[in-house]
């Protein structure tokens, strides 16, 4: 997250840490974020995944404040299976989605506490004015050069972009497509960055935080009047129980 605030877990009890094993240094390297939504299921964005990495060799990490430090909040995953959305586009990254279920022998995976808890997913028929406040949160660089992840989760404010400027203009003339929406701070100062990816857009409605957005791309992190850009999550609800449903 650039800008933005140094965050406890506790404040976005639903971020998840992705992790992928590298067989050369023998270790898991972060990934992504992603969006515990369910006790066994977290979703990311697909392009976190193109790669197609076996499932065997990921992690899923929640409840942990500090990226790299272990924590008796924490609750580590490995994942039985993963699903990219059949339409992802690689180049367009349309349809910016993956679905993940954790791996546990007795069908409950997150246990839920302070430190872990799923999100709400919006209603079928929720609306989201523009302008609306939203919090955004991850592990993700601070800089867009910056060589590091955050050591520690952070979070930050951005507000529903109108679409009628949410257009190619305003992103170096890459393709924004109907799944995809924009949201940023109109002080050009909290905005997703690398790592961030796959990670939450969240906004209240009904006294409960909904999930309206996944970190999905950008031109550059924070940049004056370009928004960060989000999977349209509202558009995959079908998509979504249809797997839980099948997968269960
Ligand atoms: C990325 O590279 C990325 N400013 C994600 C979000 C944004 C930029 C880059 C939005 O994962």
């Amino acid at each position: 997250i650039r800008g933005g605030q140094v965050s406890d877990i506790r404040e976005q009890p639903w971020q998840a840490a992705i992790t992928v094993y590298r067989p050369r240094s023998q270790s898991h390297n972060f990934l992504c974020g992603g969006v515990l939504i369910e006790s066994c299921w977290v979703l990311s964005a697909a392009h976190c995944f193109q790669e197609g990495y076996n499932a065997g060799r990921l992690r899923v990490t929640l409840g942990r404040t500090f990226r790299l430090q272990n924590s008796s909040s924490e609750q580590i995953f490995d994942v039985e299976k993963y699903w990219i959305h059949e339409q992802y586009n690689d180049e367009t990254y349309d349809n910016d989605i993956a679905l993940l279920k954790l791996s546990s022998d007795v069908g409950i995976c997150a246990v839920s506490s302070p430190e872990v808890l799923p999100v709400c997913l919006p209603d079928p028929g929720a609306v989201f004015p523009e302008q609306t406040e939203c919090e955004i949160s991850g592990y993700g660089k601070e800089e867009e050069f910056s060589p590091f992840y955050s050591d520690r989760v952070k979070q930050g404010h951005v507000r529903l972009w109108p679409e009628k400027n949410c257009v190619s203009e305003k992103l170096s003339g890459r393709l924004v497509t109907k799944n995809m929406l924009c949201a940023g701070d109109t002080r050009n100062r909290d905005d997703a960055c690398k790592g961030d990816s796959g990670g939450p857009l969240v906004c209240q409605k009904d006294g409960r935080m909904n999930l309206v957005g996944l970190i999905s791309w950008g031109d550059g992190c924070g940049k004056k009047d370009t928004p960060g850009v989000y999977t349209r999550v509202i558009n995959y609800l079908s998509w979504i129980s249809s797997k839980i449903r099948s997968n269960r």
